[in-house]
């Protein structure tokens, strides 16, 4: 299998993590979004990452679709829980999550001078960007409470992405965390940088 993107994207670095945590042999192809988009189109048509090469001309795009993929592979060691009330939650964390991240990278393409002009940013569209992912944060910081996994007793897809987006916003948009304080996941984050799959993805080799 081959990876396509850079850690530094928040859907690629929790794709690496899971296939790490399952102990899936795989290649990166470690291309940006930035400056490197004819590469990324070669796996992915609409120029994104991360795109998963499978070999014998199949791939899949979306981090989504690739984790899905992988669960699939995993079997009964699946992170994602696989029904009801506690797939649910799970559902919930990973894509009030996502939205986060989602929200984040266009404020920080916004503020990019390589993909806008300086002179076209929008305040306003800025400070909607920025409300929105601290809505998205708030959700994750009171869904966490006092626990030390959001669903049941171990980790699960829902602990890795929001860790994975919360690593993300602290190193690309700081000042959003200075005005929506998470503690919590702070502390889960911290926890889960111990791990070597955490580790060997960190956002340190961008500094
Ligand atoms: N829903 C997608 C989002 C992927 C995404 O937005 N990737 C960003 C990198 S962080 C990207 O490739 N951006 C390039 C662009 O859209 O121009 C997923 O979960 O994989």
């Amino acid at each position: 299998m081959l990876l396509i993107g850079r850690d530094l994207s928040p859907f690629v670095r929790r794709c690496a993590i899971t296939l790490k945590l399952y102990g899936m042999a795989f290649e990166r192809a470690e291309y940006s979004t930035a400056t490197q988009l004819d590469e990324i189109r070669q796996y992915n048509k609409l120029g994104r990452v991360p795109a998963l090469h499978l070999g014998e001309g199949e791939t899949l795009i979306d981090s989504s679709a690739i984790l899905d993929h992988l669960d699939e592979l995993a079997g009964d060691r699946a992170l994602m829980p696989r029904a009801g009330a506690e797939r649910r939650s799970a559902l919930r964390i990973v894509h009030h999550a996502l939205g986060v991240a989602d929200k984040t990278v266009v404020y920080t393409y916004e503020r990019n001078p390589a993909i806008r002009d300086p002179e076209h940013i929008s305040e306003r569209w800025l400070g909607r960007l920025s409300g929105q992912a601290a809505g998205g944060l708030t959700a994750l910081e009171e869904a966490l409470q006092d626990r030390e996994w959001y669903v049941g007793n171990s980790m699960t897809q829902a602990d890795i992405t929001a860790a994975v987006v919360y690593d993300f916003v602290r190193f690309m948009a700081q000042n959003f965390l200075e005005k929506t304080p998470c503690p919590r996941l702070s502390a889960l984050c911290d926890r889960l940088s111990e791990l070597d799959a955490f580790r060997e993805t960190s956002l340190d080799q961008y500094r």
